[in-house]
């Protein structure tokens, strides 16, 4: 474990917050988890509402036909979608024909730094996935690969209630380390981490002073 201090970047962006425990987790060669980099999610929590409002959450049905228990939204020039069909990315939400929303600058923003903080320099996402748990739900073990340039790096920020994250190796039977997200917390992940299986715990019920009984995760994406 590394501790860093806030880059200029990231002083501009939340310079007014008071900030929790910042520092750096590696977790393994290309993946790292940059405790607390979001700040208190200020800057984030409305435009995820102005996103989601435009855009609402929805539980997506896997290929074999059931419903996931986390709901999402997307934004950015491509969103990721499930149905009966398979898993894909596409530039309009099924549910109202029109493009997905634009990608908020502050998102663009905190990914990208977030990415150069554990050094992945020039990441420039066009996906965001936003993701909505609330106890109970759960997201299995599964491999981020439907992108087209896996020299991408993710970028992951996790909000509200606290979920662990499950972080295995390239074969689906690898034994999977176990994470504890909180509020703010970024992991980033690419290079030799970055067709890693991983998932979600099945979320406990907590309350989070900001966003109730809730964890929001926003993944980044370059998918072009
Ligand atoms: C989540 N995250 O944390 C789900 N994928 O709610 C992911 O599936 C994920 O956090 C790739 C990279 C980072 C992630
Ligand atoms: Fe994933």
């Amino acid at each position: 474990m590394t501790r860093h201090k806030q880059d200029g970047l990231t002083m501009n962006l939340f310079d007014s917050l008071d900030a929790g425990e910042l520092w750096q987790e590696a977790l393994c060669p290309g993946a790292a988890v940059l405790h607390g980099y979001a700040g208190d999610g200020r800057l984030l929590l409305p435009a995820v509402h102005d996103v989601t409002t435009l855009a609402p959450f929805r539980q997506m049905v896997t290929p074999s036909g059931f419903r996931m228990s986390v709901a999402m939204s997307n934004c950015g020039s491509f969103g990721w979608l499930s149905d009966k069909s398979g898993y894909r990315y596409g530039s309009t939400d099924p549910l109202s024909g029109r493009a997905w929303p634009r990608m908020p600058d502050s998102f663009a923003r905190l990914a990208s730094a977030a990415a150069a903080q554990a050094g992945f320099d020039g990441f420039e996402p066009d996906a965001c996935l936003i993701n909505r748990y609330e106890p109970g739900a759960r997201l299995s073990l599964h491999q981020d690969k439907d992108e087209r340039d896996f020299s991408q790096p993710i970028v992951s920020v996790s909000l509200g209630i606290p979920a662990v994250f499950l972080f295995g190796g390239l074969s689906r039977t690898d034994p999977a380390i176990r994470v504890l997200l909180t509020h703010g917390d970024v992991v980033v992940w690419g290079g030799p981490a970055r067709l890693r299986y991983h998932g979600v715990m099945p979320v406990k019920e907590h309350n989070h002073p900001i966003m109730g009984r809730c964890r929001i995760n926003l993944t980044f994406r370059k998918v072009m």
